[in-house]
């Protein structure tokens, strides 16, 4: 991928790959948010990233994963309310707290793989710079030593594994509110990168670690890397892609790593939209408007099943995977509301997967919102998903056989074509959108 490529250190070049198919075909993944911050799980539920300027966004910040930052900033109502409920005991107590005492990762993933998830990325160490394993150089400050007292990397990734699901790890290099402290972020131009060699060395030595010990199969890093570790050198970022393709010829990494390389791009909510024009690309979002669980959400700020499915498929049909997040809480349950939208998920997938994962974007495919239908194309199949049912005039993509059309089982559906229209007879489906097949050219 050529982003920014004249601006990047030499040595990365040995990086550019093909992305390989697995991650092309998955389609779906499953980000997790679980840390320290799912013990006080509170954030104002404001809105979707993009959509909100950066210094409301910081002081109201809606993603629970964001605590120790947000009651940091003076006189926001989260400072307020960790005051009140809290007393303003150190963040670090929530580390004890957290005791994951009904975590069952093979639960978890078992509910992951019925949504239809073809891999997993949990959080191996946040913003608040708490490993979820026992990390080199944590002086005890992960959950092995403290709180839960479990490697719940090694956990997650066991449990991935055993379910035939690829492993991810994400792991925050931009930001450590911990090893590398700095003031509250109040805007984005806050945000930046750690400069120290340590702190450096320090990331360098936990991805190799989670590289040595998990093998993942994806690097999903976060908020870029620090600059010191784009020098040449043992203690480089060069030397953990080095090591990470080693361990995995067919990894994949995001883009999140200060501009240096990628193999596919991200976008998050509403934000970095630009990025879904690349060729591979992937969008990340919670169920709500957090990714840590946050108590203060409801039936109003979650994606409910049909939203989820509609949001999936439109994804799917620009060529996009979905990383979408659950939050669990502190003792490793997943609340109701967000397990009930993986099994809606679920529930779609297992009839009308087919048309979705492994397929690629139909070129010259309209999308429509009323009737609401997306497009893919798996192999000489153009596949048309129709949030409708009845009769239904959509706009025909070139090549796409009227006479052909059939419903997921194989039955014949009427269609005609009339000019640049298709005229369809939809059949009715319980589980959402409805999938109409045709032979293309
Ligand atoms: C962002 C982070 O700041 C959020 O907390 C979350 O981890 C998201 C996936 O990436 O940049």
């Amino acid at each position: 991928m050529d982003h920014d490529v004249k601006t990047r250190p030499e040595g990365y070049e040995r990086f550019e790959r093909p992305v390989p198919d697995w991650f092309r075909d998955a389609k779906l993944g499953i980000f997790v948010h679980w840390g320290a911050y799912s013990v006080p799980a509170w954030a104002e539920p404001i809105g979707a990233l993009g959509t909100i300027d950066d210094t409301r966004w910081y002081r109201h910040n809606p993603y629970a994963e964001w605590y120790a930052n947000t009651i940091r900033i003076e006189g926001s109502p989260a400072a307020e309310h960790h005051r009140t409920t809290y007393r303003g005991r150190p963040y670090d107590d929530f580390l004890d707290d957290w005791k994951a005492e009904a975590f069952d990762a093979d639960a978890l993933v078992a509910l992951f793989a019925e949504a239809g998830a073809r891999y997993v990325v949990p959080t191996t160490k946040h913003h608040d710079g708490i490993a979820l394993w026992d990390a080199p150089h944590t002086g005890g400050r992960n959950t092995v030593a403290r709180g839960a007292r479990r490697d719940l990397v090694g956990e997650f990734a066991a449990a991935t594994r055993a379910a035939g699901l690829r492993f991810g790890a994400y792991y925050s290099g931009g930001l450590d509110w911990h090893a590398a402290p700095a003031a509250p972020i109040e805007s984005d131009e806050q945000l930046v990168v750690p400069t120290s060699a340590e702190y450096a060395q320090y990331a360098h030595d936990h991805v190799v670690d989670l590289i040595d010990r998990y093998r993942p199969d994806l690097l999903w890093g976060d908020i870029g890397w620090p600059t010191a570790g784009h020098a040449p050198g043992p203690f480089s970022l060069a030397d953990v892609f080095d090591r990470f393709y080693a361990a995995a010829p067919d990894g994949v990494v995001n883009d999140r790593w200060g501009g240096v390389h990628a193999d596919y791009l991200t976008s998050e909510y509403e934000a970095h939209r630009s990025s879904e024009s690349a060729e591979v690309w992937e969008n990340c979002r919670g169920i709500g408007y957090s990714f840590g669980y946050n108590r203060l959400e409801g039936p109003e700020h979650n994606l409910d099943g049909p939203a989820a499915v509609r949001l999936f498929v439109d994804v799917v049909s620009r060529g996009g995977n979905l990383l979408l997040n659950v939050g669990p809480t502190a003792s490793g349950t997943l609340p109701e509301p967000q397990a009930a939208t993986l099994r809606a998920l679920g529930a779609w997938n297992a009839r009308h997967g087919d048309a979705v994962f492994g397929s690629r974007p139909l070129a010259g495919a309209l999308a429509s919102d009323d009737p609401w239908v997306r497009w893919t194309r798996t192999g000489a199949r153009a596949n048309a998903i129709i949030d409708a049912s009845g009769r239904v005039e959509i706009a025909a993509p070139d090549g796409v056989d009227a006479a052909t059309a059939v419903t997921v089982d194989g039955e014949p559906v009427w269609a005609e074509r009339r000019g640049g229209v298709l005229v369809i007879d939809v059949p009715a489906e319980s589980a959402g959108p409805a999938v109409v097949g045709f032979a293309a050219s």
